[in-house]
């Protein structure tokens, strides 16, 4: 009986595996057990600040993955908001500040990140982790941070500008009329009118905000340019020899002019951080997150500080960023300058104001 049950069994067996043989040729492969990784796009559209990347990390990129990048600048996040609320929808990556992250979010606008596509957001610095402007870091992760104080000529000054009163008041901003540049952006530039008077930048005061805008249009008349871009190359031009504007591009810009330093003013300014995040209409979310996996590695993220002269979030990445960098105190400020900043915060229904204001004096 046993020896019957053993021979049936083994022709059983026998059976099976002559039918697999048979069949093996024409079946189809068994389907993994996990899902296939999504294919890499032939593109990817990064929506940027201007002079922000070193051009060869998209080229490295590409050279490794077969995906290009195509790059497009905005120069201030309202700027960026209003492209993608009027339906831009070919970005894959934009760099929001912290405030406007708060504000996109809200509108629906960013896609959550898939973190099993971005380990190396294990070498951001804790500190940079987890940020009020996007708890849990849901929708982006931070790649650059800064201060935005005063670049100047320092042929010129015998002791550094390192108040805002150089900009704004009348007995000192007023020898320098013509010659002082002004980023065009609506909360910096009423934020720093708010500085000088000594309130917070982030005040919804009806009657701080009046101040700072008859203030700001005092100012018109020494202001040569409202301008983001180009104000570093105003002063290595001699158009202008003040300079409202964003740390690193005053460093950047010293490379080759070294007439050119920035200066954090004593009143306190503003400390920002600017994110990478993908918006909701991004059509290849999976190849933004290998993207931005790319630039957190040790030694890309250092590239990346190394060519823009802003402090890195990236913890990992310090050991390669340059001496000169990590040591200057306008760029990582030490501690009882960073006590003096304040982040621009998303003033919620106040920002109709801060808009109208902004409108005005512009209109002026
Ligand atoms: C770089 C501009 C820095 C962005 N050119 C400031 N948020």
């Amino acid at each position: 009986m046993k020896r019957l049950a053993l021979f049936l069994m083994l022709s059983l067996v026998v059976a099976l595996v002559g039918c697999q043989t048979k069949e093996a040729p024409t079946a189809t492969p068994a389907a993994p057990s996990e899902p296939a990784e999504p294919e890499l796009a032939q593109e990817l559209h990064v929506f940027n600040w201007s002079e922000y990347i070193d051009p060869e990390i998209y080229t490295d990129f590409e050279a490794e993955y077969g995906v290009k990048v195509i790059e497009d600048t905005f120069a201030s996040n309202e700027d960026l908001l209003a492209k993608l609320q009027a339906g831009a929808t070919g970005y894959d990556i934009i760099v929001p500040s912290d405030y406007m992250v708060t504000i996109m979010a809200e509108l629906d606008l960013l896609a959550e990140l898939n973190y099993a596509n971005i380990p190396n957001f294990a070498n951001i610095d804790p500190k940079f982790k987890d940020p009020p402007y996007d708890p849990g870091n849901k929708y982006c992760v931070p790649y650059q941070w800064g201060t935005t104080g005063i670049g100047y000529n320092s042929d010129e000054f015998e002791e550094a500008p390192d108040s805002w009163a150089y900009l704004f008041d009348p007995e000192v901003a007023g020898q320098y009329a013509g010659q002082i540049s002004m980023l065009n952006d609506a909360r910096e530039t009423i934020g720093a009118a708010l500085k000088y008077l000594g309130y917070s930048l982030n005040t919804i005061d009806e009657g701080q905000l009046e101040e700072a805008k008859q203030l700001l249009i005092q100012q018109k008349e020494w202001v040569k340019t409202y301008d983001s871009e180009q104000y570093e190359d105003l002063i290595a031009a001699d158009e202008t020899l003040l300079a409202h504007g964003w740390s690193g591009d005053f460093f950047m810009a010293a490379e080759e002019d070294e007439r050119i330093w920035y200066v954090i003013p004593q009143e306190g300014a503003v400390v920002w951080a600017d994110n990478l995040c993908i918006p909701k209409s991004s059509q290849n979310q999976y190849t933004a997150e290998v993207f931005i996996d790319y630039l957190l590695q040790p030694e890309v993220g250092a590239k990346i500080s190394n060519f823009t002269w802003y402090a890195s979030p990236n913890k990992a990445a310090e050991e390669f960023i340059d001496a000169e960098i990590l040591e200057e105190p306008a760029i990582y400020p030490p501690p009882e300058v960073m006590e003096r900043l304040e982040w621009i915060r998303d003033v919620g229904d106040a920002l109709p104001l801060y808009e109208r204001i902004w409108t005005e004096i512009k209109a002026e």
